[in-house]
């Protein structure tokens, strides 16, 4: 894709880019509404990505332009950019550039053409991994030598203040830092991190994503009222974050909530969604792959009955996959619709595809997507010979 987003780049701009760079979109095996809570998350980056062909300039001047959104090139002023002011895609993209200069980096403008497979509203972290590409540009184009975890921070800070989106740091981390063949294991308290080899193949096993292709569109005020809601939790605690609250403490911490029903049940997700990240690192590392999959169920089980994001389609998704054999299954991201992941043999993977594809044409629901998953590398530039406009890669 790399020589297709150049030769456009190319056709938009009258000149070639100084570069192509790519971003994945990501699934989390385990580890949901964690990460603002500082604790434990555990993604690995899609073979899906964001490709952006960028080219510095040094006027002042920021040109966008996506070949998945119809319209013309957008063009404004870098020392215009301003919070809050920007409801359409470009505030991405225009939000790191904002986030950067307001860090102190001279981002002195930029033209810029993007393109990404990474499904959008599929709970796969699309806005991430556009976010993450065009950092990774101007990093490398403005000689910045920002680490992958203080991109992540940028991006994670053009989102919650730019864009006005009050995500975590996980999609940005996953997007900037994943590698190829393994899961992240990443502390969201202070961005510390561990590779975990997650070679699914080489078990013989596959884990299928299925893109419920369900959108929902209260899904953002609910992500608010989730994170408020576990802040109470941390203030009536008097902790800094439920993340200081240890698994065998959690019974005395439910107790000491009293009748905050609401706060007790996030309380419960979070705290023991901390622990099930840190089981599943162990089984991981101690070679045990299949013994991942109950792990997952029960993240589910907390996910749809205490904190309450799941929604039909995706627990369709989940017990139709169990009852065809599948080892594990849960929904992955922010919730209310998007994407379930679904771990399982390689040999029962055309049964576990086909029963889930017939239970949503017995319920009348539109098919879902569904996908292989492969561990893939984090954000990085690609070969391209320019001159010809064709890929290198
Ligand atoms: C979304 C957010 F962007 C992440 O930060 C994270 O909170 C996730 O939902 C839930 O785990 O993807």
């Amino acid at each position: 894709m790399s020589g297709t987003v150049a030769a456009e780049f190319a056709r938009l701009y009258g000149a070639e880019p100084h570069g192509v760079w790519a971003a994945p979109g990501r699934v989390n095996l385990i580890g949901e509404h964690t990460d603002y809570n500082d604790g434990f998350v555990m993604p690995f980056a899609l073979p899906h990505t964001a490709v952006a062909a960028v080219a510095r300039r040094d006027d002042g001047v920021l040109r966008l332009h996506s070949a998945d959104v119809a319209g013309p090139v957008a063009e404004m002023a870098v020392d215009g950019l301003a919070p809050g002011t920007d409801k359409n895609w470009t505030a991405y993209p225009a939000g790191v550039v904002w986030a950067l200069r307001e860090a102190g980096h001279a981002v002195t403008g930029a033209d810029v053409h993007l393109a990404s497979t990474v499904p959008s509203g599929a709970g796969l972290s699309s806005s991430a991994a556009l976010e993450v590409v065009v950092a990774s540009a101007l990093n490398d184009l403005f000689s910045l030598g920002l680490s992958g975890r203080r991109l992540a921070r940028l991006c994670q800070r053009a989102e919650n203040v730019y864009v006005g989106a009050p995500v975590g740091i996980m999609d940005q981390t996953a997007a900037a830092c994943c590698e190829a063949g393994h899961a992240l294991f990443l502390d969201t308290r202070d961005l510390s991190q561990r590779q975990i080899p997650f070679d699914l193949e080489a078990e013989g096993l596959r884990l299928l994503v299925v893109d419920t292709q369900v959108k929902h569109s209260h899904s953002e005020g609910e992500y608010g009222k989730r994170r408020a809601g576990c802040e109470k939790g941390a203030a009536l605690l008097g902790v800094a974050a439920l993340r200081d609250i240890p698994y065998d403490g959690l019974d005395a911490a439910l107790e000491r909530l009293g009748d905050e029903e609401e706060v007790r049940r996030l309380v419960r997700h979070v705290v023991t969604e901390d622990q099930r990240v840190e089981r599943v690192v162990q089984l991981l590392e101690a070679g045990d792959v299949r013994a991942i999959g109950p792990v997952l169920v029960e993240g589910h089980a907390s996910l749809r009955d205490d904190f309450r994001i799941s929604c039909r389609e995706l627990d369709l998704v989940v017990d139709t996959a169990l009852a065809a054999g599948a080892l594990g299954a849960r929904m992955t991201g922010g919730g209310f619709g998007g994407s379930a992941i679904v771990l399982t043999e390689y040999a029962d993977v055309p049964a576990v595809t086909k029963a889930v594809e017939e239970a949503f044409a017995a319920a009348e629901l539109s098919p879902p997507r569904v996908f292989e998953a492969v561990p893939s590398p984090g954000a990085r530039r690609l070969d391209w010979l320019s001159g010809a406009g064709s890929p290198a890669s």
